[in-house]
C-alpha cells in the first residue's frame, strides 16, 4: 500500500502531439463521409485527447473499394515478393526511428506504462514486421506425387481483401499480428481499430506508406463495432475477416460472415487461463510469475493467468506473499518511470471490474488486498487479491480483464486438471513445477492453445498463439499465422511423355 500510495498525482503531459485523426483510405487521410467525429479519451483523467473521424458502413465501402482495386489491379500482390518484403523491412526501420512517438501515443491513448510501450511493445512491433517480411519471399507450394500421368503442384495465393478488427489492450501489437502476415502474403486490408485507441495505428499506417506501401494496400477506418465493425464482418467484397476481442462479439462476427458471403473467419477471443502452482514449486518465484501473469497490462490480457491454482501444502504461504507483492505494485501515472500499473482503459471496463470485485466479496471470497479504485480521478484500480475462491464464483469463471487475482486451493494433480479444464475458454495456461513428470502430464492434459512452463507471457514472433474451445479458432504468429492469409490452388497438367 505504501508504494501504491505514492502514485497518480498530476498527469504528466506526453511528449507527442496528435498528427493523424482522419480515416486512411487509398493512402489519403480523409474525413468520414458523414462528417462525424468521436472523442478518444486519456484514461488517466477521462479528458479528451483528440476528436477522430468516425467511420461507418459508407466509409467501409470506400475502404473496401480501394483495397479491392489495390488487390485486383495491384501493384501490391503483383509486386515481386522481394519488393514486398523490402517495404515491410523499411517500415520496421521507421518504427525504430519513431519508437518514442509511437510509445507515447500508445500510452496516452491506452494508459499502459510508457516504459512497457517504449521498451517492449514498440520493439516487438518492429520485430513482428521483420519476422513476416522475411517470410514474404519464402511462401511457396508443393509438387505433389499424384496417381496417374499428371504433373501436380499447389500455388499458395493471397486470399484477397482482408478485414481486420482489433481491440484496445495492445493496439499496435494487434496491428502487427494482423497486418504483417496479411501484407507479407500479398493481401490488401481494411482495418478497424478499437474506438478506445484509434491513434497509434493511424501513425503506424502512415509510416507504412512512407516505407513505400502502394495506395489502398492498407486502409484504416476508426469507428465503432456495431457500425464500422459489423460493416466489415458482413461485407460481400471482403474475402476474410480476422477478429480479436470478446467471445460475445466473436460470435456476432462469425454470424455476420456466415450470413453474407461465407468469408473465412479467424477469432482470438477471451480467456480464463489457469496458472498452476505445484507443491514442489519455489514459492517466491511462483508468486512473482503468477503476479506478472495476472497483473501485466493492468490485467487487460486475453491470456491473463486469472485462475491461480495453488497446491494446499504451499497455499497459505503463497497467499500471504501474493498479497504482499500486490501491495508493492507501483500504481500511477504511466508516463512516470518505475510505474508498473496505469489506469484501466475506460469507464466501462473500470465499472465492470469493480462490479466483479463486489461479486467476489458478496460471494464469500476473502479480499486480501485492494478491492477499490485508486485515487480520485481516471480509471485506476488497486491491485486486488482474493483467496478462498471457489470454482463456481463468477470471479473464477468470467473474464474480469482487470488487476484481480483469484487464488484457488487444490489437493491433487487429477483434481486440478479437471478444474483447470472446466471452463468454456482454452486460451493459455501456466504450470509452475520442478518435476518433469508433472510438467509432462499437465502439458498433455490441459486443453489450451499456449502452455507456459515455469514462465509466462512469452510472445516471440515465431510462437503460434490462439485458442481452444470458446477462446477462438486459428493461430496467429509464427509460420502458422501465414495460413490465415493464404489459400491453396491445386494445378494439374497432363504429362506428354510419362515415360520421363
Ligand atoms: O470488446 P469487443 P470490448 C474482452 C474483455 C473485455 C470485454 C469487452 O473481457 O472486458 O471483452 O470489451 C469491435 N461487429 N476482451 O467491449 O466488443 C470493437 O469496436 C464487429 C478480450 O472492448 O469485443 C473493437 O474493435 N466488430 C480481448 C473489437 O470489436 C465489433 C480484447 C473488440 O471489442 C462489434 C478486448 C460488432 N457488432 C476485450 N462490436 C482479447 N481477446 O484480447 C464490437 N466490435
Amino acid at each position: 500500500a505504501a508504494a501504491a500510495a505514492a502514485a497518480v498525482e498530476e498527469p504528466i503531459a506526453p511528449s507527442v502531439k496528435v498528427d493523424y485523426t482522419k480515416l486512411l483510405i487509398n493512402g489519403q487521410f480523409v474525413d468520414a463521409a458523414s462528417g462525424r467525429t468521436f472523442p478518444t479519451l486519456d484514461p488517466r483523467t477521462g479528458d479528451v485527447i483528440a476528436h477522430v473521424a468516425e467511420g461507418d458502413a459508407e466509409d467501409v465501402n470506400r475502404a473496401v473499394s480501394a483495397a479491392r482495386k489495390a488487390f485486383d489491379e495491384g501493384p501490391w500482390p503483383k509486386m515481386t515478393a522481394y519488393e514486398r518484403s523490402r517495404v515491410l523491412f523499411r517500415f520496421a526501420d521507421l518504427i525504430e526511428k519513431h519508437n518514442d512517438e509511437l510509445a507515447a501515443l500508445e500510452t496516452w491513448d491506452n494508459g499502459k506504462p510508457f516504459e512497457q510501450s517504449a521498451k517492449i511493445e514498440i520493439p516487438m512491433l518492429a520485430r513482428f514486421f521483420r519476422y513476416y517480411a522475411g517470410y514474404a519471399d519464402k511462401i511457396h507450394g508443393l509438387t505433389v506425387p499424384a496417381d496417374g500421368e499428371y504433373h501436380v503442384q499447389t500455388l499458395h495465393e493471397p486470399i484477397g481483401v482482408a478485414g481486420q478488427i482489433i481491440p484496445w489492450n495492445f493496439p499496435l501489437l494487434m496491428f502487427a499480428w494482423k497486418v504483417a502476415p496479411a501484407l507479407a502474403c500479398g493481401n490488401t486490408i481494411v482495418l478497424k481499430t478499437a474506438e478506445q485507441t484509434p491513434l497509434s495505428a493511424l501513425y503506424a499506417a502512415q509510416l507504412l506508406y512512407e516505407a513505400g506501401l502502394p495506395p489502398g494496400a492498407l486502409n484504416v477506418v476508426s469507428g465503432f463495432g456495431p457500425t464500422a465493425g459489423a460493416a466489415i464482418a458482413s461485407h460481400m467484397d471482403i474475402d476474410k475477416v480476422a477478429f480479436t476481442g470478446s467471445t460475445d462479439t466473436g460470435k456476432i462476427v462469425l454470424e455476420l460472415a456466415a450470413k453474407s458471403n461465407l468469408k473465412t473467419v479467424t477469432l482470438e477471443l477471451g480467456g480464463k487461463s489457469p496458472f498452476i502452482v505445484c507443491e514442489d514449486a519455489d514459492v517466491d518465484k511462483a508468486v512473482e510469475l503468477a503476479h506478472l501473469a495476472v497483473f501485466f497490462n493492468q490485467g487487460q490480457c486475453c491470456c491473463a493467468g486469472s485462475r491461480t491454482f495453488v497446491h494446499e501444502h504451499v497455499y497459505d504461504e503463497f497467499v500471504e506473499k501474493a498479497r504482499a507483492r500486490a501491495e508493492k505494485r507501483v500504481v500511477g501515472d504511466p508516463f512516470k518511470g518505475g510505474v508498473e500499473q496505469g489506469p484501466q482503459i475506460d469507464s466501462d471496463q473500470f465499472q465492470k471490474i469493480l462490479k466483479y470485485i463486489d461479486y467476489g466479496i458478496k460471494g464469500g471470497a476473502s479480499l486480501e488486498t485492494g478491492g477499490e479504485r485508486f485515487g480520485s480521478k481516471g480509471y485506476y484500480i488497486k491491485p486486488t487479491v482474493f483467496s478462498n475462491v471457489k470454482d463456481d464464483m463468477s470471479i473464477a469463471k468470467d473474464e474480469i480483464f482487470g488487476p484481480v487475482q483469484t487464488v484457488l486451493k487444490y489437493k491433487s494433480l487429477d483434481e486440478v486438471i479437471k478444474r483447470a479444464n472446466n471452463s468454456r475458454y482454452g486460451l493459455a495456461a501456466g504450470v509452475f513445477t520442478q518435476n518433469i513428470d508433472t510438467a509432462n502430464t499437465l502439458t498433455r492434459a490441459l486443453r489450451v492453445g499456449s502452455l507456459w512452463i515455469n514462465c509466462y507471457d512469452v510472445f516471440d514472433a515465431s510462437i503460434p498463439f490462439g485458442g481452444y474451445k470458446m477462446s477462438g479458432n486459428g493461430r496467429e504468429k509464427g509460420s502458422y499465422g501465414l495460413q490465415n492469409y493464404l489459400q491453396v490452388k491445386a494445378v494439374v497438367t497432363p504429362l506428354k511423355n510419362p515415360a520421363w
